[in-house]
């Protein structure tokens, strides 16, 4: 069977949120739309302690956006964002929620970032999720969500990575970086994912 993943739809990166973006909000009515056509709907959240070492604002002299090594892992430095607990780390009121099955969190260690929903950057902790999934019965998941070049992506190459068949809904994700975004498909790509237009579902 066929799961959903809603990756990262939270507050923080929709308009109005600290890592906000571009025209994120345009994927809600898709998603809830896109839901009711999967038999389980799972999604991931950003989760992070208050001091995550992702935050610019724990590296004073080093510029937003700007890339460090972390313990031996190239590192951008991004807005304080889904801090646990805060609005900003909440699923969009927008988002219809009662389909969610499971929600698998990531980011909590404040020494490494988390963008897949899978593993941390450095491969070392799996979330549980691909468990799940197998346990589950899936053998294909279809991603959307936020950000299409982060999370979306480096969830899909970890799907791939766990043997699952991938299709990228890329009407549902919006990216950060157009530049990422493209190279973030043509890996996707070569590696066997497929990109499922939303007409054809
Ligand atoms: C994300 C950057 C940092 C994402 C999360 O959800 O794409 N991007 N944390
Ligand atoms: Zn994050």
């Amino acid at each position: 069977m066929t799961a959903l993943l809603l990756i990262d739809i939270q507050n923080d990166f929709l308009p109005g949120g600290s890592l906000a973006v571009p025209a994120g909000h345009e994927i809600l009515p898709l998603v809830n739309r896109l839901q009711p056509h999967y038999e389980l709907v799972v999604a991931t959240q950003d989760w992070h302690p208050a001091a995550h070492q992702s935050f610019a604002s724990q590296h004073p002299g080093h510029a937003l956006f700007s890339s460090i090594d972390l313990h031996g892992l190239p590192q951008t430095l991004w807005p304080d964002h889904c801090v646990q607990g805060t609005p900003g780390a909440e699923f969009s009121t927008q988002l219809d929620q009662h389909r969610i099955e499971a929600i698998f969190r990531k980011g909590m260690n404040p020494e490494i970032d988390s963008y897949s929903g899978f593993f941390d950057n450095g491969h070392r902790k799996s979330t549980g999720l691909a468990d799940y999934l197998r346990g589950r019965g899936v053998q294909e998941v279809h991603l959307c969500g936020l950000a299409a070049d982060y999370c979306v992506y480096f969830s899909a190459l970890d799907a791939l990575q766990e043997s699952f068949r991938v299709a990228f809904l890329a009407e549902a994700t919006r990216a950060i970086s157009v530049e990422g975004y493209q190279e973030a498909r043509r890996v996707l790509a070569q590696r066997g994912a497929t990109f499922q237009l939303l007409a054809d579902l």
